[in-house]
């Protein structure tokens, strides 16, 4: 295992049984859920996350959280992709600048952001945006590693595809069951899937895969075409949705396919190949056509809604672990507050007989004392008393602690079931759009 820095190191610590993984650089208790983009270059990794950012606060608005946003460098280039992709020339010529591979890999922080509700926050998300070079067969060893990590670490792995690659041949559309002269070159599905047959060998905890078609507006504009388009993907990844219902994984995982048209208003209008290198021309429609992705929105929708439910999953277990430790102390606070009215009663009485005493004639009181001590016994119920008292007080204060904690998970997980009933009211499942796997396990909708 290569670890190139502390940061590394620590990105990859887990939490048993959970994928919470805790960041160095935030020094903080928050569980961080992380989502990965895999494909070659150029496919649209960064304009997809663009698209998305594009919705990011209505979504999160709808739903009722806040979010919380960290500078960085992935933050920039999404910002930058965006700026490029508004001011786009009619025939798309302008191109997105390429995401540089890292000199070291694990010092990308990826797009950050904290999500909560009232002012709280309850959990991070971090979507990791790597250069296509990551994938390349002549990627460097640590390149692969960092990959392969990754892929292990990450509660949701986006796969953009090249639909353009997927639906043309030379002379026009794809029939029903071909699949496009550039697909195996152009998004490498051979490579994708042997990564994550690598990575799902034997998973220990449930993952959420998202097949994400790019570049689909042609594709879109009839039921009919979606549909198409959607059968085709079933047919482009036929090993990996293959190997994904195998049953040592199809338990824990959730599969989604989500089109989205990351710029909007484009046309496919004709491929050229030099040096072997097959380059895609687009035209905007109409020309002046503004930048409009559509459905951007989607994804965030299944992600959060799959991350939610993860989440709530963790916090239900935590909640019950509560309930029972609430329970434990209510049983121990009764039967030490049964013990601190006997202390009191044993108190009550030796303090009765130091007064009864007190208030003899001097004389007498030392023949009693002769033949009955009752300072010592006193003395006793006294300490008796204050000791059961105090321990009394801790389990007390315990307990409120315990109760705060409760209420609080619950508060929680109020505030996110809404969410991912919000979430999932507008997740599209039809015309291109569906949850092929896993809808009921993970991508549940609390009633
Ligand atoms: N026609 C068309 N082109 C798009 C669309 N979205 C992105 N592109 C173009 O596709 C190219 C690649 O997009 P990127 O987002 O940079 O791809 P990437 O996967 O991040 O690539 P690397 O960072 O190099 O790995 C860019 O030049 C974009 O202009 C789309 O919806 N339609
Ligand atoms: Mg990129």
């Amino acid at each position: 295992m290569i670890l190139s820095s502390d940061f590394a190191f620590k990105n990859l610590v887990k939490c048993q049984n959970l994928s919470f993984s805790r960041n160095s650089a935030i020094m903080d208790d928050l569980q961080e859920l992380n989502i990965i983009m895999v494909a070659p270059r150029g496919i649209g990794k960064t304009s997809l996350l663009a698209a998305m950012h594009e919705e990011f606060n209505k979504t999160f608005e709808s739903a009722g959280l806040t979010t919380w946003t960290t500078d960085t460098q992935t933050l920039d280039a999404i910002e930058e992709c965006k700026r490029l992709l508004r001011h786009m020339d009619y025939r798309l010529q302008n191109l997105v600048d390429p995401t540089s591979p890292k000199l070291n890999p694990w010092e990308d922080q990826g797009f950050v952001f904290e999500v909560g509700s009232g002012g709280k926050k309850f959990m991070r998300v971090r979507f990791t945006d790597p250069s296509g070079e990551y994938f390349k067969p002549t990627a460097t060893a640590e390149q692969k590693e960092y990959i392969r990590q990754q892929l292990n670490q990450c509660d949701a792995v986006v796969i953009p595809i090249d639909v353009t690659a997927l639906m043309e041949k030379k002379i026009g559309r794809v029939k029903s069951t071909e699949i496009g002269l550039w697909h195996e070159s152009k998004n490498d599905p051979a490579r994708i899937t042997k990564l994550l047959k690598d990575t799902y060998a034997n998973l220990t905890r449930p993952r959420l895969v998202i097949l994400a078609p790019l570049k689909c507006e042609t594709y879109m504009k009839t039921d009919k075409d979606a549909n198409d388009l959607l059968d085709h993907v079933k047919i482009g990844y036929r090993e990996l949705l293959d190997f994904f219902k195998e049953d040592e994984q199809y338990h824990k995982l959730a599969v989604v396919v989500t089109p989205i048209q990351t710029i909007g208003h484009i046309a496919f209008s004709h491929a050229e190949t030099i040096d072997g290198y097959t380059r895609f021309y687009y035209n905007k429609v109409p020309l002046d056509a503004p930048y409009a992705p559509k459905d951007g929105d989607q994804l965030l929708r299944y992600i959060l809604r799959f991350l939610l439910n993860i989440f709530n999953e963790s916090r239900q277990l935590e909640l019950e672990r509560a309930k029972e430790d609430l329970q434990k102390l209510e049983k121990e606070s009764g039967v030490k507050s049964d013990q601190l009215n006997s202390a009191k009663q044993r108190l009550i009485l030796a303090e009765q007989k130091v007064n009864e005493r007190n208030q003899l004639w001097t004389p007498f009181r030392w023949i009693a004392d002769i033949f009955e001590d009752v300072y010592t016994p006193h003395y006793g119920a006294k300490s008796d008393f204050a000791k059961t008292e105090s321990s009394f007080k801790d389990t007390e204060t315990q307990k409120f602690a315990v109760q705060g904690k409760a209420d609080a998970t619950e508060a929680q997980i109020q505030a996110f079931n809404t969410a991912i009933s919000k979430f999932a009211v507008d997740c599209k499942q039809e015309r291109g759009f569906a949850i092929l796997q896993g809808r009921a396990r993970w991508l549940s909708v609390p009633r």
